[in-house]
């Protein structure tokens, strides 16, 4: 996809020598949305069949033509977000021409191979997530199935998982039926490695989900948490978050003391997306991102595009913004860099291992770049 925002100018900011080694790097992704990484050329191929299709005799249009029109103009437009909350409004357009089995499926295929094809893929491993939905096209089951099949055709060549995501707006009866579809189809053996709390940050009370995550726990399920997304996320909800137990979180960026305590002491992993952070204005600069924080006390981390369509980003790009010089990143200087600790693991789908077996290898390399 074509690149403007932050990213792109940490890619123009690095040498080529540099971009060899990003390429090169393998790298892992274990935050990126499905609906928010689809290729904007496909996108737009799937509003276009939306706005000449007509109504099917069972099934309405889940939004007008001109809403499409619009919701597919402003995408288009660039990364104009002007605080957290503007930006989930990108998404009644995008979800609208992804409502049938087909129009997902084709979604699916071209995130997954934007992602783990052609002759440099962005990464050797991806944990896609995505919110299971339910129209009158398909049940969250059927959802969840037609992404799966197209997850199966990487699954020899390449690993790539699927996490489910629980939105905060969910009601009681959709989070048993997320979670019983999540541990059904573990069961079955499906690449399903974990489930992650997503959604508009401020939606939501907590104490409602804290039954599903442990129960996904007990279930084998791996467990992930945006969290603090936002400067108004109550400490409190930030620590009752932290009791679940989470094996990584998203974010995590205004946690406060305490919160970063028990983050220290669990070691759990965070997801880093930089460019998202940035454009949703949830920080100002890159030299105030919290991952300056986990870098300094060497915490394992992992470097994600959370939603390339929106951030006009790639995976390669978000690293980009760590090797690039400032402005243009955070020109990483060796000590920041240093050899994080790395987490112990045992399984592959673990996500602290991945994160970690990933940033040593950027502090090596750029210690031999600067
Ligand atoms: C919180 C986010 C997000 O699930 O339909 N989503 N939730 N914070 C973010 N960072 C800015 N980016 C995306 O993908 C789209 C959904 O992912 C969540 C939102 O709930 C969005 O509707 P799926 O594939």
């Amino acid at each position: 996809m074509s690149i403007a925002g932050p990213a792109a100018a940490a890619l123009e900011a690095l040498t080529a020598e540099q971009i060899t080694f990003l390429k090169t790097l393998p790298k892992a992704e274990l935050h990126a949305h499905l609906n928010g990484s689809i290729p904007i050329a496909v996108l737009q191929e799937l509003a276009r069949e939306y706005l000449a299709s007509a109504p099917s005799p069972t099934s309405s249009k889940p939004l007008s033509n001109d809403a499409i029109q619009a919701g597919i103009d402003k995408l288009l437009g660039g990364p104009a977000i002007d605080e957290i909350s503007d930006f989930f409004t990108l998404f009644p357009a995008i979800y609208a021409v992804t409502s049938t089995p087909s129009a997902l499926a084709r979604a699916t295929r071209a995130v997954l191979s934007s992602f783990l094809e052609g002759e440099c893929p962005q990464c050797m491993y991806l944990e896609l997530r995505t919110t299971p939905r339910e129209n009158q096209e398909m049940t969250r089951e059927q959802y969840l199935r037609v992404v799966l099949a197209e997850l199966h055709r990487y699954g020899s060549v390449r690993q790539a998982g699927l996490i489910i995501s629980l939105d905060r707006r969910m009601g009681e009866d959709v989070l048993r039926e997320c979670l019983d579809l999540a541990k059904m189809l573990k069961a079955e053996g499906e690449p399903v490695v974990g489930v992650d709390l997503c959604g508009d940050p401020m939606a939501g009370d907590m104490t409602l989900f804290q039954k599903y995550f442990s129960e996904a726990k007990g279930a084998g399920l791996g467990v992930t948490l945006h969290i603090a997304e936002t400067a108004k996320n109550p400490a409190q909800e930030t620590l009752q978050l932290l009791s679940f137990c989470p094996d990584r979180l998203g974010h995590a960026t205004f946690l406060d003391e305490d919160a970063k305590r028990v983050v220290a002491e669990q070691n759990t992993c965070i997801e880093i997306c930089l460019s998202s952070n940035l454009l949703c204005k949830t920080v100002s600069t890159l030299d105030s991102h919290h991952i300056r924080h986990y870098l300094r006390h060497r915490h394992p981390i992992a470097i994600c595009t959370d939603d390339v369509l929106p951030f006009r980003t790639s995976l390669i790009a978000e690293y980009a913004l760590l090797l690039a010089p400032q402005p243009w990143g955070l020109g990483l200087s060796e000590a920041e860099s240093a050899t994080p600790r790395r987490a112990e693991h045992t399984q592959h789908n673990n996500v602290a291992a991945q994160a970690a077996a990933i940033t040593p290898q950027i502090a090596r390399h750029v210690q031999e770049l600067y």
